[in-house]
């Protein structure tokens, strides 16, 4: 149909590498709404009845990846929610997506429906995520904040996430951002690129 695609910005990086944090200041103050696909997930598995709550939850608690089509759907879904509700079309896509059958997913399910214009790649040496995550695991709730699960992360991350995100640097789409700095300093680039 003739309806106008969706823009897209992925942002990616390790765990604790301050996603989250950036996306929603960005989105506090510019025009984009933000998914982050983890909270779609943690959101989805907690729903009464939810079918898809077992496999969720086996996945977090391992730090591995959820079935790609769940994932998927959950953004796609968002996205249009929030388009019929609030008129939205901008996207920061948050934590999504993190391995080739998540690309691939999104492909076939997304499609044209949006145009992926930048990728926004956070990094940030492992042991000050780690640290970072130890100190949110005393308020976050989050079964993944653990020592453990944080090692599992880290590991899906470097075999799975990351050959991902040199596949788009080679397109020519990403950012990379020192995302070992203060959050304002952080925010003043992402900013800034955002706005570009
Ligand atoms: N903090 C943030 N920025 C800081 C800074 N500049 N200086 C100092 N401290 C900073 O930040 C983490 C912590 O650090 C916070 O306490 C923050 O205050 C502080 P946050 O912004 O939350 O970082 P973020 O990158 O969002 O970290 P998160 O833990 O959310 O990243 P993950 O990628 O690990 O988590 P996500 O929720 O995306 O995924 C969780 C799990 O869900 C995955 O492991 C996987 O099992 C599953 N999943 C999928 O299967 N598929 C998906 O597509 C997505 C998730
Ligand atoms: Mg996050």
């Amino acid at each position: 149909d003739d309806v106008e695609p969706f823009r897209v910005v992925f942002v990616l990086g390790g765990p604790g590498a301050g996603k989250g944090t950036q996306c929603q200041l960005l989105s506090d103050n510019l025009g984009w709404s933000h998914l982050s696909a983890g909270d779609l997930l943690r959101a989805e598995r907690t729903k009464v009845g939810s079918e898809l709550a077992d496999v969720i939850n086996a996945n977090i608690s391992a730090g591995k990846i959820v079935p790609s089509e769940i994932t998927v759907k959950l953004i796609k879904n968002a996205m249009e929610e929030l388009r019929r509700t609030k008129g939205r079309t901008k996207f920061l896509i948050d934590g999504f997506p993190r391995s080739e059958g998540n690309v691939t997913a999104w492909k076939e399910v997304v499609g044209s429906q949006a145009n992926v214009e930048r990728v926004f790649f956070f990094e940030c040496p492992e042991d000050i995520l780690t640290s970072r995550l130890l100190e949110r695991s005393k308020t976050s709730g989050r079964i993944d904040d653990s020592i453990d699960v944080i090692r599992k992360r880290f590991d899906t991350y470097r075999e799975e996430s990351m050959p991902i995100i040199e596949m788009y640097e080679k397109d020519g789409k990403v950012r990379k951002i020192i995302a070992d700095r203060s959050i304002e300093e952080v925010y003043q680039e992402v900013e800034s690129i955002l706005r570009e």
